[in-house]
């Protein structure tokens, strides 16, 4: 392995040290002469990573302008060589694999092992949608046999899609949305988080350069209100895809609802307050290998991310014993390092809210443990992992997106009113179980309103293809991301002819 990792670990240091530039990207060519600034390193803020200029006002009415002009042609473009475009995207983030693994490192702030997932999963959704439009979009269906004839129907894109992507999958969710909505036929202007301009702007270019037009897709960078929020209450937009906060989300459902023009699809997916119940007939190492890994991995920045763990009572002090120990063994620092579980979180922002819960609960609950940070931390925004034991779920208030977890002990007789408890926060993300018996393991996954239930291992996010992912009530509106129905909801059935 160490042979096979180290000139690929060496390539990835090489690009770390290179600076890029973010930009908006139109009509196939990158926009300059917009005020710029610069971009720190999460792990360390004495590294400047690049340059981004953000959209302006104008900008963004142009985008829909050339999105709309664009649309029909690449509507009508073969549903194959749109779909040998996204396979030629696939292969182009592969070529590029060391450079978009250092983006991610220095951008924000993922592991080696993070930021190679990262880009493997960005390549199964351009694969797997390109697939999925050559099988679903490529031919007319028959729907109804009227008298005399057969009416014709194909699956085809809707107009000027609008993506918009967090910073947390700043790869692959962007180009999970964006490869949808271009395989179904529409044309995409993409705007990506603020803090991750720096990696769209690089895909926008490997995007152009497999050979999808100018004007079927733009890029965007800019911040929510000046950008995201005027491209969500345009009347000439067809379907907004978003990932990001559940807030957020609800002001877009409201601006498009104002809109004086058709209703559009809304694709949300949103956060989580996610939990795993564990019985006592559960393998304590397993819980807690997989618990340290679903609370921490990404420094507990992933909406699948373990928030609650709900434990049996009777097994509750091993399951503090051996979480106490297996943080202990946490090693929290810089990303690049091999060694490295947990790096930092995104911002100043988001570390500020992330301490400031931990010193409120540090009142209100018992601190089980917390590891350390290393003395060259203080130069980035790093979080401890940490862990309270709790005593009802109401403690916990909105999510926090960081690594803290919160263990909370119940009785076997109390189970269908701890499952009601966790179906009252209203989210509907993930949901781990921990169980030898399967009876119980199948009766809280039937009680549970969640859109994906682990039972006895990792709960992790979308596995493309394999384990389509998404959530429900304040988690998303589904359906869910690399699986077999969503590439439905960025089409629409037209009728294309009558046989006789
Ligand atoms: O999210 P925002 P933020 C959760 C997580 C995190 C919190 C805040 O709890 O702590 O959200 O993160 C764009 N109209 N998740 O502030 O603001 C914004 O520019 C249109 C969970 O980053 O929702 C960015 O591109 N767009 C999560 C995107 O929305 C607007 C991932 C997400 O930003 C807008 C990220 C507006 N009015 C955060 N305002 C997950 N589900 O994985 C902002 N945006």
């Amino acid at each position: 392995i160490e042979s096979q990792w180290l000139p690929f670990s060496e390539a990835v240091t090489g690009f770390s040290q290179q600076q890029w530039l973010g930009r908006p990207y139109l009509n196939g060519q990158a926009v300059d002469g917009l005020p710029g600034h610069s971009i720190q390193a999460p792990h360390d803020h004495r590294i400047t990573v690049g340059e981004v200029q953000f959209a302006n006002a104008e900008l963004v009415n142009q985008a829909i302008e050339v999105a709309a002009e664009g649309f029909q042609r690449w509507n009508e473009t073969p549903v194959k060589m749109r779909a040998d475009a996204l396979r030629k995207l696939a292969d182009l983030l592969e070529d590029n694999l060391a450079e978009l693994c250092a983006i991610c490192h220095m951008e924000a702030g993922k592991t080696i092992q993070d930021a190679i997932d990262e880009v493997r999963e960005a390549v199964d959704f351009c694969r797997y949608y390109a697939n999925q439009a050559e099988h679903h979009c490529a031919r007319p269906i028959s729907l109804s046999q009227l008298q005399g004839g057969q009416r014709l129907w194909q699956r085809q894109g809707r107009g000027v899609f609008v993506c918009i992507s967090p910073w947390n999958f700043p790869l692959a969710i962007f180009l999970g949305q964006v490869t949808a909505a271009l395989a179904a036929g529409n044309s995409v202007i993409a705007k990506p988080a603020e803090q991750t301009s720096l990696i769209a702007s690089k895909a926008a270019e490997l995007i152009y350069a497999a050979g999808v037009p100018g004007n079927a897709f733009t890029l965007l960078p800019g911040d929510g209100a000046t950008v995201g929020a005027p491209l969500t209450r345009d009347p000439r937009i067809a379907g907004v895809a978003f990932t990001g906060s559940t807030e957020t989300a609800q002001l877009i459902n409201r601006s498009l609802a104002q809109r004086d023009s058709d209703p559009v699809p809304f694709i949300a997916e949103t956060g989580g307050q996610n939990a795993m119940i564990v019985d006592s007939t559960a393998l304590p190492e397993q819980v807690i290998k997989d618990a340290v890994l679903s609370g921490f991995a990404s420094a507990g920045q992933r909406c699948s991310a373990l928030r609650i763990l709900c434990v049996q009572e009777d097994i509750a002090e091993r399951i503090i014993e051996l979480l106490k120990g297996a943080m202990a063994e946490q090693v929290v620092g810089d990303p690049r390092l091999h060694s490295t579980d947990v790096g930092p979180v995104i911002d100043r922002e988001a570390q500020a809210g992330l301490l400031e819960h931990i010193e409120k609960m540090k009142s209100s609950a018992h601190l089980i443990a917390q590891t350390p940070l290393p003395a060259d931390c203080d130069q980035g925004t790093f979080v401890p992992p940490t862990a309270f034991e709790i005593r009802s779920i109401d403690e916990l208030g909105r999510e926090q997106f960081g690594p803290i977890i919160h263990l909370l002990r119940y009785k076997a007789s109390q189970l269908n009113n701890l499952i009601d408890q966790i179906n009252a926060t209203g989210y509907g993300l993930t949901l781990g179980i921990h169980s030898r018996n399967e009876r119980t393991a199948s009766q809280i996954e039937a009680r549970v309103r969640v859109g994906n239930c682990y039972i006895n291992r990792n709960q992790i996010g979308a596995a493309v293809g394999v384990q389509p992912f998404g959530g429900q009530g304040l988690s998303g509106t589904g359906p869910k991301a690399g699986g077999p129905h969503y590439l439905m909801r960025y089409t629409q059935l037209t009728p294309v002819q009558e046989m006789r």
